[in-house]
């Protein structure tokens, strides 16, 4: 069985409580109030764009065959700030002066310190589980989403095409990794694809709840602690992913060997 399909097997009550997740049905269904949706806003706003320096840490244990892919993902998220911005700015949501609320502090600071202080391959499976994760849940939403809601571009972005070429293109360079691992790793990597998994259970739960942080009605934050980067707001958004699913034919040095291949990642 592929490390992949293990783990999904292992795993597959936490995958069910992400896709059944009521923040992604409400947001299907339309019955999403307005706050919760602009909590979730702020908060992955400030997500994406912790987002950078973490996959900017993974290049320098990359091998070289992942460096343009992975820099090619610091443009797409870029690209994605600009459509949070984009989508705030039309539903009258102010972006900044959110501090990251507990939650998302935490799966912030897992990011990094994962980037920061374990192999390559246990980077990746943290960014594969994100990334995963995310495709995912978008897929539920785009089943029955009207599509005049202001958060379909959210759909478009993380359940297109695109992004499912991505997310492809990922999985098979993190079968490799899990290949090439030791018992050992193979460990580690599971125990962070847990992790990984529930980060992201715990963050449509911190946007349903309003949770700040638990045990305080006031976290004390001083000023305006949100997001550092500051787009043209004017601009209109491109589409995140679209190069990546392009680049992936480029990384992939035996696609036209394994037939079992994502027809995106040719
Ligand atoms: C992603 C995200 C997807 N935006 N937020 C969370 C909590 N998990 C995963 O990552 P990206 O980098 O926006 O594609």
């Amino acid at each position: 069985m592929s490390f992949i399909a293990e783990q999904d097997h292992r795993f597959a009550p936490l995958w069910e409580q992400i896709r059944e997740h009521r923040f992604l049905a409400r947001t299907r269904d339309g019955t999403i109030p307005d706050e919760t949706f602009a909590i979730w806003l702020r908060q992955d706003y400030l997500f994406v764009e912790a987002a950078i320096p973490f996959i900017a840490a993974l290049i320098p244990r990359a091998p070289t065959e992942h460096w343009s892919a992975l820099s090619g993902v610091v443009a797409a998220l870029e690209k994605e700030l600009k459509l949070f911005e984009e989508r705030a700015a039309h539903v009258g949501v102010d972006l900044r002066g959110a501090p990251p609320a507990f939650t998302c502090h935490a799966y912030i600071q897992f990011l990094l310190a994962t980037a920061h202080t374990r192999s390559y391959p246990e980077g990746y499976t943290v960014l594969y589980a994100a990334e995963r994760a995310y495709h995912e849940s978008w897929l539920v939403v785009r089943e029955g989403i009207d599509p005049e809601s202001p958060w379909m571009p959210f759909v478009e972005n993380w359940a297109g095409e695109e992004f499912a070429g991505y997310v492809s293109y990922l999985g098979g360079e993190l079968e490799k990794l899990a290949q090439a691992a030791g018992s050992a790793e193979r460990a580690r990597m599971t125990d962070l694809y847990r992790l990984t998994l529930l980060y992201e259970i715990a963050f449509w739960e911190m946007a349903v709840t309003a949770e700040g942080w638990p045990g305080v009605a006031d976290d004390m934050a001083s000023g305006p602690m949100g997001p550092a980067w500051n787009p043209d707001v004017e601009a209109a958004p491109e589409r995140a992913w679209s190069h990546m699913a392009e680049n992936v034919g480029e990384v992939t040095d035996d696609a036209d060997e394994n037939p079992d291949t994502h027809p995106q990642e040719r």
